[in-house]
């Protein structure tokens, strides 16, 4: 498992850049790097991981909504089926429409969990782990997702969307490892 970097690191604020999926010495490179990242989103219980979060600023992102997990009587989570993994590589957005509000988190921001507004439907045209390409269209928290992971790209991140106020207090709070 690789280390998730922490706001505030520096890392987390870079434009990730597209890769070239013609050259074959990256795309060798980038199927290494899906395979981290599918390992490191799973262990630390996501449901989406983006590259730039490992410290790699490259244009892509997973996501898998849709695992089964098991936890004791303390909430404690004992066990994690895979759902079904989806890779993106270079996403661009077609179209949004609509607005949903959510309450997020994020790996690098480890116990804050605050309401967000995002588009409530998105269509999003990309390639997959194969290297196709691909279009989709997504609802709920599926388009919730892809925006959060998206944003990790452009080096945003979700509490950049809360009131100063909120975001100093999260920064302190991050900071003294309470939530750690
Ligand atoms: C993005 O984030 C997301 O603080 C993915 O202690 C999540 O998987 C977008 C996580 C929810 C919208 C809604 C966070 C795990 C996982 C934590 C994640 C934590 C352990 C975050
Ligand atoms: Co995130």
């Amino acid at each position: 498992m690789k280390k998730v970097l922490i706001f505030p690191n520096a890392q987390l604020r870079k434009k990730s850049k597209d890769i070239d999926i013609s050259n074959d010495k990256e795309v060798k490179e980038i199927r290494r790097l899906i395979e981290d990242m599918k390992k490191t989103m799973y262990e630390s219980n996501g449901i989406g991981l983006a590259a730039p979060q490992l410290g790699i600023t490259k244009r892509l992102f997973i996501i898998d909504v849709e695992q089964t997990v098991e936890t004791d009587d303390d909430g404690d989570i004992t066990s994690r089926i895979p759902g079904h993994l989806h890779v993106f590589i270079n996403p661009k957005f077609i179209s949004k429409e609509g607005e949903i509000l959510y309450e997020e988190g994020c790996l690098s921001v480890p116990g804050i969990y605050e309401e967000v507004k995002r588009s409530r439907k998105v269509e999003i045209e990309y390639y997959d782990a194969e290297f196709e390409q691909k279009t989709m269209i997504a609802e709920g928290l599926m388009a919730v997702v892809v925006q959060h992971e998206y944003d990790h790209l452009d080096g945003k991140l979700f509490i950049d969307k809360l009131s100063v106020v909120k975001r100093t207090m999260i920064k302190k709070k991050i900071i003294k490892g309470k939530n750690l």
